[in-house]
């Protein structure tokens, strides 16, 4: 008979990346993965589509978190099949700061997100990512842009987030984001102390 211990363990968070083509997605997912970044890899994407870690958010407890990579299969976002989506607790919306068009697409994968997710996206968590921030002389997308994209979308202000998969900045503030957002016993921690787990402390017998 499996223990409490391993069936907590069992569970895992799905989390999905999306955006255009060429954003980072990849490289993000790879940062995730094995903090690594290729710059070699250009067009390449790895075979697998997802990877499944526990992340530990700092003043938090361990989540067990599976990124899903589109891994090539967006250059058309209708080719996405909609289990892509399903039962995701969480998108990762990702433009290039140096390429407006795929911040003005967002809109379209938001749409696609929700339409494929149909009912039960109320509790989905929404993070838009601006990623290649290294590359800020080049930069197409002000920071105000997003969050007042954000607001029109009813992304809260605390969801839009820049980052660089190529110098890591902000790709752990990223997922540090997403854990605590997708586990609620996290969250109603007290400061410092240790986060609730109730389901654990039940049904002790003697
Ligand atoms: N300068 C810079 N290049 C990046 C960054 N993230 C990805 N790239 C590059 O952008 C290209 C597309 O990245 P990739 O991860 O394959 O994008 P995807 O198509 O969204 O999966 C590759 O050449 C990456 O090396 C970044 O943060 N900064
Ligand atoms: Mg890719």
């Amino acid at each position: 008979m499996a223990s409490d211990t391993n069936l907590l363990k069992a569970t895992t968070d799905k989390v999905v990346l999306i955006g255009d083509v060429g954003v980072g997605k990849t490289s993000i997912f790879t940062r995730f993965k094995s903090n690594e970044f290729d710059e070699s890899s250009k067009g390449h994407n790895p075979k697998e589509d997802k990877f499944t870690k526990m992340w530990k958010p700092s003043g938090g407890s361990e989540v067990s978190i599976t990124l899903f990579d589109t891994a090539g299969i967006e250059r058309h976002m209708s080719t996405i099949p909609p289990t892509y989506f399903r039962s995701a607790k969480a998108v990762i919306l990702v433009y290039s700061i140096t390429d407006a068009e795929t911040f003005d697409s967002l809109s379209n994968w938001i749409e696609n997100a929700v339409s494929a997710m149909g009912v039960g996206t109320g509790g989905l968590v929404k993070v838009l990512v601006g990623n290649k921030v290294d590359l800020d002389s080049d930069r197409q997308v002000d920071r105000n842009r997003a969050e007042e994209f954000a607001k029109n979308v009813d992304i809260n202000s605390k969801f839009v987030l820049e980052t660089s998969a190529k110098t890591n900045k902000g790709i752990d503030d990223l997922f540090n984001l997403v854990a605590m957002e997708i586990a609620p016993s996290v969250k109603q921690s007290p400061k410092g102390g240790a986060p609730k787990t109730e389901k654990s402390k039940c049904c002790s017998q003697t």
